[in-house]
């Protein structure tokens, strides 16, 4: 693809914003630079929540005067009191002559009052550019301003015969460190990690980031923890559950009548947190309802590392937005467990995927899919 001068400047704060992929939770990725002359005077990036915005963080880097310069941002810039002050106002106190965003921002507090405030002002405006590669920036974010869910990621481990554990439940390790690392990237940029109660007594994973000093892509200082998530309907995880340390980390979602209150009282003193969620038309836990808690928590990118039961349940209410598949080089027979638990019939039934991206990683494929419901 080649560029024009407005992509190749976009581009530019798209790479910027990438620097925050770990840590702006539950804010989005924003990256800015300043031009004038055909030159960067200035950029930044949006780092954390409560810290400054990638506009203004650009303004404090620039080593000349930035009026008559044209502002490039990932995302259009905010027009509210926030934890910060608006960013419109800092580019037209600062002079700037052009504004070209990226992509309107989704959040109704500022939608399109960013621009307009811009506009109003005498700046001009141009727009949307590189759009589609802005919106792949935050699409959590995105997802929960225009829905009020998460963006939900299913990470699965197969074997080449399509299969995710032995009979026995036995299914470490079937990909290679390779993988297993990329799966770490994938959890240090999600907000939440959702698990069920069956991969909790069967594996008793700890579900945590583990990044270490080596990791060129993430740096461990600025990675935290996601929220760990148990879809658990009667409530039956064991206090001692690894996935439990450090307890105000983990959330747990049951059906209240399931729970037995003693149990609860046990692991609420410990600092786990228990929500309810209503059954579903099938008499399990409603999963829309859960995702919907999650995202007025503010969570925006979910990891969903679960079972066929589980994952094949996020499938069948609409909720999956993408399937990240690790194909492993091995094959584990025909006993053993499938991908979704799906209860299908005749080709017709078939969920159609559209495969988005092939990669391999160390042996294994990395193999990327959207649901055809989307
Ligand atoms: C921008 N530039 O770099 C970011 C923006 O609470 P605050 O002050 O941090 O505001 C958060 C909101 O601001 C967030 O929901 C989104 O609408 C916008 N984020 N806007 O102009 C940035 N991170
Ligand atoms: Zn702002």
């Amino acid at each position: 693809m080649t560029l024009n001068n407005h992509e190749y400047w976009m581009a530019k704060a798209i790479q910027l914003a990438q620097q925050g992929l770990y840590t702006t939770h539950p804010n989005p990725r924003v990256g800015c630079v300043l031009v004038k002359d055909d030159q960067l005077i200035g950029q930044g990036f949006h780092a954390k929540a409560g810290e400054g915005h990638a506009e203004v963080n650009a303004l404090a880097d620039a080593k000349q005067a930035v009026d008559g310069a044209t502002a490039y941002v990932t995302l259009e810039p905010c027009s509210h009191q926030g934890k910060t002050p608006p960013c419109a106002d800092a580019l037209i106190k600062a002079g700037v002559a052009r504004v070209v965003y990226g992509m309107q921002d989704p959040n109704p507090e500022v939608s399109g009052k960013g621009l307009a405030k811009l506009k109003k002002a005498g700046i001009e405006i141009i727009g949307p550019v590189l759009e589609a590669e802005c919106e792949a920036l935050n699409p959590g974010f995105i997802k929960r301003m225009r829905e009020g869910l998460p963006f939900v990621r299913v990470k699965l481990a197969m074997s080449l015969d399509g299969r995710t554990a032995m009979e026995s439940g036995e299914s470490q390790w079937i990909t290679g460190p390779e993988a297993r690392l990329d799966v770490q990237r994938l959890r240090a940029q999600s907000d939440a990690i959702v698990t069920g109660i069956g991969s909790v007594l069967a594996d008793n994973p700890s579900m945590t980031v583990r990044i270490d000093n080596n990791d060129q892509d993430a740096d461990p200082k600025s990675v935290r923890q996601p929220l760990r998530v148990i879809m658990d309907t009667a409530l039956s995880i064991l206090p001692e559950a690894k996935i439990l340390y450090p307890a105000h980390q983990v959330c747990v979602f049951s059906v209240a009548e399931e729970v037995e209150p003693e149990h609860q009282d046990v692991l609420c003193k410990k600092g786990v947190t228990v929500r309810f969620a209503p059954r579903g038309e099938d008499g399990r836990l409603d999963l829309l309802d859960a995702m919907e808690q999650l995202a007025d928590l503010g969570i925006n990118e979910v990891l969903l590392e679960a079972g066929a039961e589980l994952a094949g349940g996020f499938l069948q209410a609409g909720l999956v937005d993408e399937i990240v598949v690790y194909m492993a080089p091995k094959l584990l027979g025909s006993s053993a467990r499938p991908l979704f638990t799906l209860p299908l019939e005749t080709m017709s039934e078939a969920v159609e995927l559209t495969l988005t991206s092939v990669s391999q990683v160390g042996q294994d494929v990395r193999l990327v899919y959207l649901p055809s419901y989307l």
